[in-house]
């Protein structure tokens, strides 16, 4: 890590003067290799509320968005924990809220008999445990080649754990059904909203159609232990099989209504805007992930070129809202394909399946890709849907990796 870091500043002071021609206008060349040298160890630097987070298998883009590396989700099909991605829109509460996680409240409305109950108490009414993908909305993002602006996730926002706890049904039954007419479930984020502002500009609320709530939960535990601040806990509306921002950290509120939140992160964004247009309402909010599958090895993140021979090809794929069925890889950029084996046991229809083919590859330029199908019989396309934030990428020529075979 250290001589690579010396050799890169190295690099960048000598080649001062040409960063200086190519445009860092009012920063002398020194100061501007010694700025960049700054921001970079900057961004690598884990946040305190991630700092027990396995460094060097993530990219920091920032405090608030970290990203699993390519060639860090393992072959053992859960993510660990240390390696998972985060991603807050604002900054998460305090740790505080955690160190008696039975103690935090729930509110529940827009049922017959609205109440509020701690964990302790929601952990009476029922336990499932639900393996599944949790994926940022705007993983892929930055292979859209009109250059949305966001978090420019490559393939590492996303994740396959377990989160336990209470089925939303059963909490339903212990509160009276929810009231008639409603059409949403809204799951409040418990953010402290700073004083003056409008909640509405800020407060992480989601809602979801009625459908969400067949295999929703409340959750309090994550891989087998209580849920840690960075993911949500003490308390984490759990909806699998949905994009990430629809599974609402350290809920304080659920409710259910004949109306969508009026918050901003509802109304406004997450929502599939075709390019050019102003978000709004009527555009399709971004809920149910795409069938989705990418190769995790070979990943050239060594930077060396591979030894010609059997190579074991290895990604992973997941159908969405139902289970990856079949997957298949290309190493002639999508020009023939073969099929993969899963490996590893399959935990369902919203968990991930890790698969991997053994290819003879001679000495040459490789483009290798994966295709996955779905067990509603969708095929991964090979064009991501154009829309003006860079949600839902799933194309599989956009997550292609070219490699040099030695
Ligand atoms: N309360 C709250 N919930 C939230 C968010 C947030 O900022 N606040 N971010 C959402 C987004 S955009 C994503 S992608 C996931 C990320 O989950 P993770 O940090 O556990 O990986 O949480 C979602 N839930
Ligand atoms: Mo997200």
């Amino acid at each position: 890590m250290e001589p690579s870091n010396l050799s890169r500043r190295r690099m960048l002071l000598s080649t001062g003067g040409v960063m200086a021609l190519a445009g860092t206008a009012s920063l002398t060349p020194l100061s501007a290799a010694l700025a960049q040298e700054k921001a970079k160890t900057q961004a690598k630097a884990l946040p305190a509320y991630a700092s027990w987070k396995h460094l060097d298998s993530l990219i920091v883009h920032s405090a608030n968005t970290i990203e699993t590396k390519r060639s860090a989700f393992g072959s053992g099909l859960i993510t660990p924990l240390d390696r998972l991605f985060v991603r807050n829109n604002v900054a998460p509460p305090s740790e505080q809220i955690v160190a008696d996680p039975d103690a935090w409240v729930l509110s529940i409305k827009g049922v017959k008999n609205p109440k509020d109950m701690t964990v302790a108490e929601l952990k009476r009414l029922g336990l499932v445990a639900v393996p599944m993908v949790l994926q940022c909305s705007g993983n892929g993002r930055a292979y859209f080649p009109e250059k949305p602006s966001g978090t420019k996730w490559t393939v590492g926002a996303a994740g396959c754990i377990v989160f336990s706890g209470v089925p939303i049904k059963a909490v339903l039954e212990a509160t009276g059904g929810m009231e008639a007419g409603a059409k949403f479930m809204t799951g409040t984020g418990g953010e402290d909203i700073p004083e003056g502002l409008d909640p509405n500009t800020i407060m992480v609320e989601r809602s979801l159609p009625l459908e969400a709530i067949d295999d929703a939960i409340l959750a309090w535990e994550i891989n087998g232990q209580p849920i840690p601040l960075a993911h949500g806990g003490p308390l984490r509306l759990i909806v699998p099989g949905y994009t990430g921002v629809n599974n609402v950290k350290y809920i304080k509120q659920l409710a259910f209504s004949k109306d969508q939140s009026a918050a901003s992160i509802q109304q406004n964004s997450y929502r599939m805007t075709p390019m050019g247009e102003k978000t709004n309402v009527n555009q399709e909010s971004v809920w149910e992930m795409p069938v989705k599958s990418w190769i995790t090895s070979p990943n050239g993140e060594s930077g060396e070129d591979l030894k010609a021979g059997l190579v074991q090809i290895q990604g992973l794929a997941f159908g969405g809202m139902s289970a990856a069925k079949e997957v298949e890889v290309s190493v002639d950029g999508g020009k023939n394909w073969v099929k993969a084996n899963f490996v590893g046991p399959d935990l369902g229809k919203y968990a991930w399946r890790q698969f991997v083919v053994g290819m003879e590859l001679k000495p040459g330029q490789y483009e290798i890709a994966s295709r996955a199908t779905s067990e509603a019989g969708t095929v991964q396309p090979e064009e991501r849907v154009a829309n003006s934030h860079g949600y839902l990428n799933n194309s599989w020529r956009d997550h292609m990796l070219p490699v040099t075979v030695a």
